[in-house]
């Protein structure tokens, strides 16, 4: 039988945490042959919601979940973890500046990069999902120099599978055929999806999106405004934010990292940038990526015109938060 693989969840008694870590005890992140243990970090108010959750867990007699850690110490949360997906956060709030919501998270992710750094297992890997995702990624980066950068990722995943979702419906087939869609940039409404090289598998082989759904004007407008602004819609209808598809694209950019994306397909993943497609390097970013053996690498030759004047602010936006971001790592 395999060693169980111990998996970090931050902010564990929210609403994403809630939908994930049954996904996770069920086999859905890393397997149906890997067992786990989930370590669940929250904050003292939380305490006790989030020990009503490790309550659920061992009432849903989980086979494949060999333990449970509930805590609201950030070292007994980290010690030993090989993947850790950071959900806990301090999202902008009406009326909030955005440098205040950068001070929080700083101060937040400082501890928890350090607690990573010295505690958790050699090459263990991140995905930051708490909101600034991007910002917050880099922030853990900066204040976790021993971990490797490539092991530092944010989820784009939600926006990607968005995507696909939005082709399935338009051109009426299964989303399991579309693949091959890009979300370039930061996880916010500054993102790019891309469908230029996306296609969808049909009877007669593979097919290109644009040529199927011969409507430029939907794919080039209204098509990236509702991935774009797919979140706020949920919040609308739901009156949440996403929870059961935030969990859901959470472990299938784990489980793609660690077990690899399928021949000839890529998927969108906030990695940091080598400089790719005049990408600054240094810079957290999603790109296409394929993943081989637990390590991603960046799809190379995926421009194309439409998207240049978008990446540009893309870069800009990114580029501005990390100079605000190198002025709070230098102040605290
Ligand atoms: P909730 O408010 O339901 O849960 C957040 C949890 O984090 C709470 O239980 C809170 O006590 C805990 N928390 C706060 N500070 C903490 C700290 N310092 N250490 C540990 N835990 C802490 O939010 P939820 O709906 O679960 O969303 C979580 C985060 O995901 C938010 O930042 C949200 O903006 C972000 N999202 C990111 C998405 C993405 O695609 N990257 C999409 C979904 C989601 O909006």
């Amino acid at each position: 039988a395999k060693e169980p693989v111990r998996v970090l969840v931050t902010g564990a008694a929210g609403q994403i945490g809630y939908a994930l870590v049954p996904m996770i005890a069920r086999g859905v992140m890393l397997g149906l042959d890997q067992p786990v243990i989930i370590h669940m970090l929250d904050i003292q108010p939380a305490a006790e919601a989030l020990n009503g959750v490790k309550m659920e867990l061992v009432d849903a007699a989980f086979p494949l979940l060999k333990g449970v850690v509930a805590t609201t110490d950030v070292v007994d949360a980290c010690t030993g973890v090989n993947i850790a997906v950071m959900v806990g956060g301090f999202p902008r709030k009406e009326g909030m500046e955005r440098k205040d919501v950068m001070s929080k998270n700083v101060s937040i992710y400082k501890s928890q990069a350090s607690a990573l750094e010295k505690h958790a297992a050699a090459n263990c890997k991140v995905l930051v999902v708490a909101n600034p995702a991007n910002t917050n990624a880099l922030i853990l980066k900066e204040f976790a120099p021993s971990i490797p950068e490539k092991n530092i990722t944010c989820l784009t995943r939600l926006d990607h599978n968005r995507a696909l979702g939005q082709i399935s419906e338009r051109l009426n087939v299964q989303v399991s055929d579309v693949k091959n869609v890009i979300i370039w940039g930061n996880h916010s409404s500054t993102q790019y999806p891309d469908v230029n090289h996306a296609t969808v598998n049909t009877p007669s082989g593979e097919k290109p999106v644009r040529g199927l759904v011969k409507d430029d004007e939907w794919l080039n407008g209204e098509f990236i405004t509702t991935v774009q602004q797919r979140g706020a819609a949920i919040i609308k209808a739901r009156k949440l934010s996403s929870a059961l598809s935030a969990a859901s694209s959470a472990c299938d950019h784990i489980r793609d990292w660690v077990l690899g994306t399928p021949e000839g397909t890529w998927v969108s993943m906030g990695v940091y940038s080598d400089g790719s497609y005049g990408v600054p390097a240094g810079l957290i970013y999603s790109f296409p990526v394929t993943c081989h053996s637990g390590e991603w690498k960046i799809v190379q030759g995926c421009v194309c015109s439409a998207n240049e004047t978008s990446s540009f602010f893309c870069i800009l936006h990114c580029v501005f938060l990390t100079q605000s971001i190198a002025f709070w790592v230098g102040r605290l």
